[in-house]
């Protein structure tokens, strides 16, 4: 009987997680933003979390995130391509660099994530709860 309950139970932690396989990410991207743990993201979190972020993709801290920074720090790259070889631009980088110009400034990365903060504020109240918060996050 014991032996039956277990597989019960881990059958269905099976098809919890094939029925929502993107939940268990977006929640422990959505804990990661929410620092004060409030359980909503605010504005200011979301431009604290951007501003991480920009720090992350700066790879020799001067300021500015060329596109080929970004490629390094996502590991866009696959490892079998030579060193140098172009990357396709993913839609996330163009959507951050506003003025197209293969640099990433911190201002534009902010707007990016002020702007992903007002697409998922579906009621307007300022703040992104957890059932607001879906992909692609901020
Ligand atoms: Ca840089
Ligand atoms: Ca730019
Ligand atoms: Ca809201």
């Amino acid at each position: 009987m014991k032996i039956l309950n277990t597989s019960f139970l881990a059958g269905v932690g099976f098809a919890v997680f094939f029925a929502n396989p993107v939940s268990a990410y977006e929640e422990s991207r959505f804990l990661g933003i929410d620092r004060d743990a409030d359980g909503v993201i605010s504005q200011a979190e979301t431009e604290a979390y951007r501003e991480r972020l920009f720090k992350e993709y700066d790879l020799n801290s001067d300021g500015r995130v060329e596109y080929e920074e970004y490629v390094q720090a996502e590991n866009l790259r696959p490892v079998t391509a030579p060193a140098h070889s172009e990357v396709p631009v993913p839609d996330e980088y163009r959507e951050m660099d506003s003025d197209g110009d293969t640099i990433v400034t911190l201002d534009e990365i902010k707007a990016a994530g002020v702007k992903r903060f007002k697409m998922l504020d579906k009621n307007n109240d300022g703040k992104v709860s957890k059932e607001e918060f879906v992909s692609p996050g901020l």
